[in-house]
């Protein structure tokens, strides 16, 4: 893993870092999940260690079961800061890293306050596909199936395995954990669990972790969950594929939060025929178009080329500018097109 890590890159993050008291700035993508903050939040913990005054913000708030996270008070939302402190401190950072993402179009209001600071560098760390080559440094790893791994190499790298303290470790573990489906999904490494054995060594608490993530959900979501896979959920049979959708109607019909429906997507995938899912989720200006996949359907390839989206060969997501109905419609076409005959045929 760390030779994943360029050393040329991580000689001049170093010598970036080296002068203390920078102000620097640390974001994570919108609707930030437990990889964005936990990666975000350790990852500002090792700067402020390092003497640096750090502004960790993210666009728009997180969903409550990730907000018992240690130093999760220290995660400002950009949304949220009416008195503008967030904008200001950008504008005056020395270094912006950018985390778990790496199209700056994705931070809705920030990406202007951004870009108005032309003079601070920028250092993506991210694990997502294709990135836009606007960056001063990057550590883009596709194959780390974390930015919290990611960070976590990093950090060792930078200031040694003795570095990572009992907060850090629980925020890299939330990362680890979330990104890769309870470690079940196929970027597993020897490597993950050699960190993840570094992490437990710091006593966090594991069966509570999963506990508060995994088994926190509110009324209103377990009943949207029952709603969306006994009336919505369609099977297109031949091509494996399965969909979810729900309106904004429906929303409100169950008091939807923000981030009730994380996750939503994946259940379609535990049906033995289902190689591919996908959840539409009608917001007030587009639709959300989530997709996940099993083995080699390439739902990244799929998002790019129907919804203006991309992201991993299994999780990918995209947008949809149509309505309801007609995003279903272009979402079966376009299913068919790209599976050709429908499996079993070929
Ligand atoms: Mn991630």
């Amino acid at each position: 893993m760390t030779e994943m890590i360029d050393r040329s890159d991580l000689e001049r993050l170093k010598e970036w870092l080296a002068p203390k008291g920078q102000k620097i700035v640390v974001v994570a993508h919108t609707n930030p999940d437990g990889d964005a903050i936990g990666s975000a939040l350790a990852w500002r913990k090792l700067l402020v260690k390092m003497g640096h005054e750090v502004c960790c913000a993210v666009p728009n708030r997180y969903p409550s079961f990730l907000g018992w996270m240690s130093e999760v008070e220290h995660l400002a939302v950009f949304r949220e800061d009416t008195g503008g402190e967030v904008a200001r401190f950008i504008a005056k950072a020395d270094l912006i890293f950018c985390l778990d993402f790496n199209q700056i179009g994705r931070l809705e209001g920030m990406s202007e306050a951004i870009a108005a600071n032309t003079k601070a560098r920028r250092i993506l760390i991210d694990h997502h596909l294709n990135p836009p080559a606007i960056y001063d440094l990057q550590f883009s790893v596709p194959d780390a199936s974390s930015t919290s791994f990611l960070i976590y190499n990093i950090i060792v790298a930078i200031a040694g395995e003795e570095a990572v303290d009992y907060a850090m470790a629980e925020l890299l573990y939330v990362g680890m954990m979330t990104d890769t489906g309870n470690f079940s999904f196929s970027n597993l490494s020897p490597e993950l669990y050699r960190a993840v054995a570094v992490l437990a060594e710091r006593g966090i608490d594991i069966p509570a972790i999963h506990n508060q993530v995994y088994n926190s959900f509110s009324e209103g979501r377990i009943r949207l969950l029952g709603y969306a896979l006994n009336r919505k959920m369609e099977i297109m049979q031949p091509y494996g594929a399965a969909y979810i959708s729900l309106t904004e109607n429906e929303l409100r019909r169950f008091r939807f939060q923000v981030g009730d429906s994380e996750g939503f997507v994946n259940f379609p995938l535990a049906i033995k025929e289902i190689s591919m899912s996908a959840m539409f989720l009608e917001t007030k200006n587009f639709i959300r178009v989530s997709l996940r996949s099993r083995g080699v359907v390439d739902v990244n390839v799929f998002a790019r080329r129907y919804f203006e989206g991309g992201g991993h060969k299994n999780a990918a997501g995209g947008k949809s500018f149509l309505s309801m109905p007609q995003t279903i419609e272009k979402f079966r076409a376009a299913v068919e097109e790209f599976f050709g005959a429908p499996q079993g045929e070929k």
